[in-house]
């Protein structure tokens, strides 16, 4: 019988969850990834993303060889290359650019393809060592991130939330982004008879597991944020002592809240007064009451409006002074993944760029100096970007020459003049921070690396000499790269021993007087239009772009429905589904109708990151979204205003 060696790993996908799993090899080749069953979070089951994760690794269209483009930019024509010949291409390329336009014309780009330690800082260290543009800003939730760099208490651990009494499920679809959170949901249910409220335009798989859900209109959350705190500021159910050491401004954000009565509150939000009266009495009196939000609301112009309003209201609620109480939207352990970059690398602090503004970045001719070389790597811009059309005219430019890492031909590979394949998650060494609990995860390599695929540690090893780069830092492993994000006092033995560590950082208290806290915002109402607003949730078998190309999770998925409400189906003589388009100033992509009252009236919503190809799968939602961004930057996606018309 052939022996099964289990080796201990973690899930690298962008999820709350970060699980661990232990990967089963029989005869050199992975046969199944089973979640890990003592980590206090997997207990031992993956989602429905990731469970058969070897099939990613094993996939016939896997990219395992370097690859030159062989015709137009987009086309996807490539002929294969030595690693050699890549590697010298891309050194002479960026010694060539910085001679003439310098290092700041090189842009690295990357987001959460892999949240590895590795796999994201070792290019990046890079681009260090060569002066390159920096790279800041978010295409997530940069409000969560900017409170939570104000020093607002944003989360807490999550293991606590077993001790609510009463859940807000705010713009967030818990069962299937992050649905081991939800045992915590069930346990603080058997234990307190806690009641689950979901506050979602859609009625979501999450929305249909809680007692009560409330279908706000989108992008209306401030709104009812400001009445909420206005009926518990008028019924004297706030915590004032707590708010007042809290707030810097106090007296503006009373000010603020003071004329969104109920009533006034319920036009904009679509929900009754009488709702948002009880919905703030039950939050009050609840000892504690949990906001758990999501990303989806704060993906407009007033994202930050929606962020402020909810911590503002659960420091008004006094929540965050009991275990299990307070805001949580999101929450690290103890680790600095930053430091493993080594910006120290750099002499002289370069210009930074925003990563979620390379529309801008590729095609504003007022860029000095223009961005010349691009090396993208887990991030698939093409898609998940605003405005992806202005993106792909960027990338499409004679004069950029691209290098992108990937595992897949995505829409952005497509455009590179280079592409080189990167391991997955089996075959290289790895550490994972998170960014919904407090656990630091290994993950240990169970197979060699198929084909010619690399880790990103290596290709930096093996690209450093040849762009003249000799600091020792270029030549240490993928595990001393990883090391250098740990907190002091943490090994990596003691990662090994378990797979996981524990790692708090101590829970933040908003009354300390360390900080003092903004609680009012600029304008909270939404922006509107006569036309239908654009809802783009997560899927429930994508992560994001990733696993659309996948034959499993495709069929899971069926194809891209636009879901819309009978009223406004019927407005418009279209019917359940119908093939239909999508239509804006930017372009037009197809969907199959879904008529539902899942969705609020006024909005509709498709799910899912599709690629372009194949083309009658083509819904890139993206290439619909404006280049508009919150004025902390982050891009607007459900600012998205369509018509929809029947196709064919
Ligand atoms: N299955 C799956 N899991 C994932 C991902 C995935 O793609 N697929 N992506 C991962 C990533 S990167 C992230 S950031 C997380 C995100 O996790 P979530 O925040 O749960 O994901 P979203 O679907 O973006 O948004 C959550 C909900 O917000 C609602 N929403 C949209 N606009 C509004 C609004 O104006 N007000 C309110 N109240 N609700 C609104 C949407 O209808 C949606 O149900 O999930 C991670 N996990
Ligand atoms: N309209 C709209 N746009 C959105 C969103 C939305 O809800 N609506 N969501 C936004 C959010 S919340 C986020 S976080 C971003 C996500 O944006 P991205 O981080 O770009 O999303 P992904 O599609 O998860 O991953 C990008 C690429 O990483 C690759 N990849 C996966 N695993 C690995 C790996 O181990 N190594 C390497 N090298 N590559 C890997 C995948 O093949 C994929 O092409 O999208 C944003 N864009
Ligand atoms: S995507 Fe999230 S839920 Fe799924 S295995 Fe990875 S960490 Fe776990
Ligand atoms: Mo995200």
């Amino acid at each position: 019988m052939t022996q099964v060696k289990e080796v201990i790993g973690c899930c690298p996908l962008d999820c709350q969850d970060t699980c661990s799993w232990v990967a089963h090899v029989e005869d050199d080749r992975v046969t199944r990834v089973v979640g890990a069953k003592d980590h206090p979070i997997t207990r031992g089951v993956l989602c429905a993303k990731v469970n058969d994760y070897q099939a990613r690794t094993y996939a016939p269209d896997r990219l395992l060889y370097p690859l030159r483009r062989s015709g137009p930019k987009g086309s996807g024509a490539f002929e294969r290359i030595s690693w050699d010949e890549a590697l010298d291409i891309i050194a002479e390329r960026f010694k060539a650019i910085i001679a003439n336009d310098g290092a700041e014309a090189l842009m690295p780009l990357y987001y959460l393809g892999s949240m590895g330690v590795v796999q994201r800082q070792a290019l990046q260290r890079l681009f260090n060592g060569l002066g390159g543009s920096r790279l800041h800003g978010e295409v997530c939730g940069a409000p969560m991130s900017a409170l939570w760099a104000e020093g607002h208490p944003v989360g807490f651990d999550p293991e606590d939330m077993v001790d609510s009494r009463l859940i807000l499920m705010w713009g967030v679809n818990m069962l299937s982004t992050c649905h081991h959170h939800w045992h915590f949901v069930k346990e603080a249910r058997r234990r307190h008879g806690a009641r689950v409220i979901c506050i979602d335009p859609r009625r979501t798989r999450t929305a249909e597991q809680c007692d009560e859900h409330i279908p706000i209109r989108p992008g209306s959350d401030a709104v009812l944020a400001a009445s909420m705190a206005n009926v518990m500021l008028a019924e004297g159910l706030a915590d004032l002592d707590g708010a007042r050491a809290a707030a810097a401004d106090f007296d503006d954000y009373c000010a603020q809240v003071e004329p969104w009565t109920p009533e006034r509150a319920a036009e904009v939000c679509g929900i009754d007064a009488e709702t948002i009266v009880r919905l703030a009495r039950a939050f009050a009196a609840a000892r504690p009451a949990v906001i758990r939000s999501g990303v989806g609301p704060q993906q407009t112009v007033r994202g930050e409006a929606y962020m402020r309003g909810l911590s503002a209201l659960a420091i008004l609620g006094g929540h965050w002074r009991h275990r299990g109480g307070g805001l949580f939207v999101f929450d690290t352990p103890d680790f600095d993944e930053f430091a493993a970059a080594r910006a120290d690398l750099t002499l002289r602090e370069p210009r930074s760029l925003d990563l979620s503004a390379l529309g801008p970045a590729l095609t504003d001719e007022t860029m000095s100096p223009p961005v010349k070389g691009l090396m993208v790597w887990c991030m698939n811009p093409a898609v998940i970007q605003v405005d992806a059309g202005r993106v792909r005219r960027g990338l499409a430019r004679d004069d950029l020459f691209t290098v992108v890492l990937e595992h897949f031909m995505t829409d952005t590979a497509r455009y590179a003049d280079i592409v080189l394949p990167s391991t997955t998650q089996l075959e290289h060494f790895d550490v994972v921070g998170a960014w919904g609990h407090h656990y630091i995860s290994v993950n240990n390599p169970a197979i060699a690396p198929r084909g010619e695929s690399k880790s990103h540690g290596e290709v930096m090893r093996l690209l450093a000499p040849r762009l003249g780069l000799n600091d020792p830092a270029f030549a240490e492993s993928d595990e001393a790269i990883a090391a250098a994000a740990l907190p002091t006092g943490v090994t990596p033995d003691d990662l090994q021993s378990k797979g996981w560590h524990k790692a708090s950082p101590p829970r933040r208290d908003p009354t300390s007087g360390e900080t003092k806290l903004m609680f009012a915002s600029g304008e909270l109402e939404p922006v509107t239009s006569d036309t239908l607003r654009l809802l783009t949730p997560k899927s429930h078998f994508f992560l994001n772009s990733t696993f659309a190309n996948m034959a499993r999770q495709r069929k899971a998925e069926g194809q891209p429905a636009l879901e819309m409400h009978p009223i406004d189906a019927a407005e418009r003589g279209l019917v359940d589904g119908q093939p239909v388009v999508l239509r804006n100033e930017r372009g037009a992509i197809p969907a199959a109708l879904a008529v539902t009252d899942a969705i609020c009236s006024g909005a509709v919503s498709l799910s899912g990151k599709w690629w372009s190809e194949p083309a009658e799968t083509g819904a890139v939602a993206n290439l619909l979204s404006p280049s508009t961004w919150s004025p902390g930057g982050q891009p607007a996606y459900n600012d998205t205003f369509v018509w929809v018309e029947g196709r064919g």
